[in-house]
């Protein structure tokens, strides 16, 4: 095995992008002054490419992103570190194709549970090969003021507080991740600090052993005293007693092996990792202790007495002039993410939106301040869901059936008005169902379906300002209006829009007043003096009685029944009732495989 896995120039290939990871070690080079960042690229299986943005410090770069390893490794040369953070059912493919490239040296594999048949067959491909594997079932490892693998050492203020942002001469190895970080902490209290640490995981079959990073750790000139939390299960621990019996470790070594609790238990204990079980005798924390202690290396009595064993151990070299302590340097500041300290309340940052009608940040949407469980246990309807979002109230019962009704009413009405015959042509031309409503929904304006809003507008300025219905209608026609909510093409005098009788009938009945309905009517006995087709049309019946609802239903304030009339909410009304009928035609057309439109030459004139 090689001795150096990394320095301040390793640079890694991400596999299977996290961003949180990501952007710790992006922080992690910048706290310990790297000049370029320790990530050369991602490799996200599946994707086409592209760049995923972090920070680098206070300003922010991009990463390429790869779908495959081979692009990846092909393209990054330099990149040494394969770190996998793939799921444990794809953990082997991926950590295997990466051992299998030239560039890769080291595999980091995070995933727990990757099945041990799988790992062997990693490990005996990585000896082979002169690859190291660091894991499965690891939060990787860190070379202090070089380079860091993913969520190794946590957060920043945790690796600064560890002085990890610059080398100290411990090299340190344990089973597990979260007790490395513990460590991490002791060492830079007890110690210069950490030079490397590497966390091998708690399987039963860890791709490289702690015996491994010890044998590394005796040929790193700058490490001076090797640390090692072992835990009970396993025999890995006597790969170091060897080691240290065979003379290949001459450094000072501190080891405790967690897990002498196991004792106290009358059965099998299995503990958090899956190789820390206590089989036989040889594999308890006690005999592994023991051993250790007997091969020449310091063990406390207890996991307490740890702290104190590793100070010592580390002032007899200092004291004895063996090492120098190396610098502490302080660590640069990184700014805060904006996220995190807008949640600590440290700045304030202005809205770019302001929004009224609907809040979803709770446990539950409300539309104007009405829970959706409101919604469903009160029995509101369509019409009411519509007064919530567009009058941000809710109105009386027969107003928002009044909504219910012009919305049924509007859904449809055959297939040969012009957003009908829009959408129809879109559908056959192949457009998916969206395309063929919002083209039928373009016709929507002046002409069709589009008068409610201007209806209203005109009725209520003849209304308010006493206007005889004949100077109303001749006022319009000297500007060379048309009365908007007046005309229709099919119907008639004698063959009345059914439509607006039954709106007229409900409103009659149920609104306090209809008085601007009432106006509308007589503007229609004076237009129907001129042609027997200036009926009143839907669009002029649902104006004129949205006006009587602002008016009378004392919902509105006369400013807000204003502002409405003037904003021009009215014409929406029918937006959404026809999208019901215009999605109906994109169906119907692709249910009955109509082909692609094309208009009859003898049905237009060429001039
Ligand atoms: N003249 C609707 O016109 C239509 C006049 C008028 C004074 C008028 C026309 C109009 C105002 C807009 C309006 C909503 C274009 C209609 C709808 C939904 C629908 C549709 C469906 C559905 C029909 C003949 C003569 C001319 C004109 C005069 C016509 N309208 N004068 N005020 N309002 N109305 N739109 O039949 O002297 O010969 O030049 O613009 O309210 O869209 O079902 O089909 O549910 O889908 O084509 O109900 O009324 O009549 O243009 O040949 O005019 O009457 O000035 O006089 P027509 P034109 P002159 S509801």
């Amino acid at each position: 095995m090689p001795g150096r896995l990394f320095n301040s120039d390793t640079q890694a290939v991400f596999y299977n992008f996290k961003e949180k990871p990501v952007q710790r070690m992006l922080d992690f080079d910048y706290v310990c002054g790297r000049q370029t960042p320790s990530i050369a690229c991602i490799v996200q299986p599946g994707s086409t490419g592209g760049f995923h943005k972090v920070f680098f410090g206070s300003t922010e770069v991009a990463i390429p992103v790869y779908g495959s390893i081979e692009e990846a490794t092909r393209k990054h040369t330099l990149a040494d570190v394969f770190i996998n953070y793939a799921s444990f059912r794809s953990a082997y493919d991926s950590s295997m194709e990466a051992l299998k490239q030239a560039t890769i040296r080291t595999v980091a594999i995070i995933a727990e549970g990757v099945p041990e048949r799988d790992t062997k067959l990693l490990i005996a491909y990585a000896r082979a090969n002169n690859k190291v594997i660091i894991g499965p079932a690891t939060v990787g490892g860190v070379q202090a003021g070089a380079f860091k693998i993913g969520d190794t050492a946590g957060t920043l203020e945790n690796i600064i507080d560890c002085k990890l942002h610059r080398p100290g001469s411990i090299g340190f190895v344990s089973k597990s991740g979260g007790m490395s970080n513990e460590m991490y902490n002791t060492l830079a209290r007890t110690t210069d600090g950490l030079f490397e640490g590497i966390a091998i995981g708690g399987d039963t079959f860890p791709g490289s052993t702690l015996s491994d990073h010890c044998l590394r750790y005796q040929q790193i000139d700058e490490v001076k005293m090797i640390v090692i939390l072992g835990e009970l299960g396993g025999q890995d621990e006597y790969g170091v007693v060897e080691a240290l019996k065979a003379g290949s470790i001459t450094k000072p070594v501190v080891a405790w092996v967690s897990g002498t609790c196991a004792q106290l238990f009358k059965s099998e204990v299995q503990f958090g990792h899956a190789g820390a079980r206590s089989g036989g005798a040889g594999e308890s924390a006690q005999a592994k202790n023991a051993a250790l202690k007997d091969a020449g290396a310091v063990v406390p009595g207890s996991f307490e007495e740890l702290e104190a064993a590793i100070r010592q151990t580390f002032q007899g070299l200092v004291d004895s002039g063996k090492l120098e302590p190396r610098p502490d340097k302080p660590a640069p500041q990184i700014p805060q993410d904006l996220s995190a300290a807008v949640a600590q309340g440290k700045v304030r940052v202005p809205t770019h939106i302001v929004s009224s009608i609907c809040d979803d940040r709770g446990e539950e949407p409300k539309y104007a301040g009405v829970t959706m469980s409101e919604l469903i246990e009160e029995d509101y309807g369509v019409g009411d869901v519509i007064s919530l979002l567009w009058f941000k109230r809710k109105l009386p019962k027969y107003a928002s059936k009044f909504i219910e009704m012009c919305v049924m009413l509007c859904a449809d009405h055959g297939p040969c008005v012009s957003g009908a015959h829009n959408t129809i042509v879109t559908s056959r031309a192949g457009k998916d169902i969206v395309s063929s409503l919002v083209s039928g929904l373009l016709t929507i304006g002046p002409r069709f379906g589009g008068a409610i809003d201007d209806a209203a507008r005109c009725f209520k300025d003849g209304h308010d300002n006493n206007l005889t219905p004949h100077d109303f209608v001749e006022g319009l026609k000297k500007r060379g209006m048309r009365v908007p909510g007046i005309g229709h093409r099919i119907k008639s005098k004698d063959n009345r829009d059914k439509r607006v009788e039954l709106l007229q009938q409900f409103a009659r009945k149920f609104f306090p007043s209809t008085r601007y309905l009432d106006y509308a009517v007589r503007v229609e006995e004076t237009t129907l003096q001129k042609s027997a087709n200036l009926v009143m049309n839907v669009d002029g019946c649902i104006g004129a009685l949205f006006l009587d609802l602002l008016a009378s239903s004392g919902a509105f304030t006369k400013k807000e029944a204003d502002e409405v009339v003037q904003i021009g909410y009215l014409n929406a009304l029918f937006v959404v009732a026809r999208s019901i009928g215009l999605v109906g035609h994109a169906l119907d057309q692709k249910r009955m495989q109509q082909p692609l439109y094309r208009h009859p030459w003898d049905d237009v004139l060429y001039c």
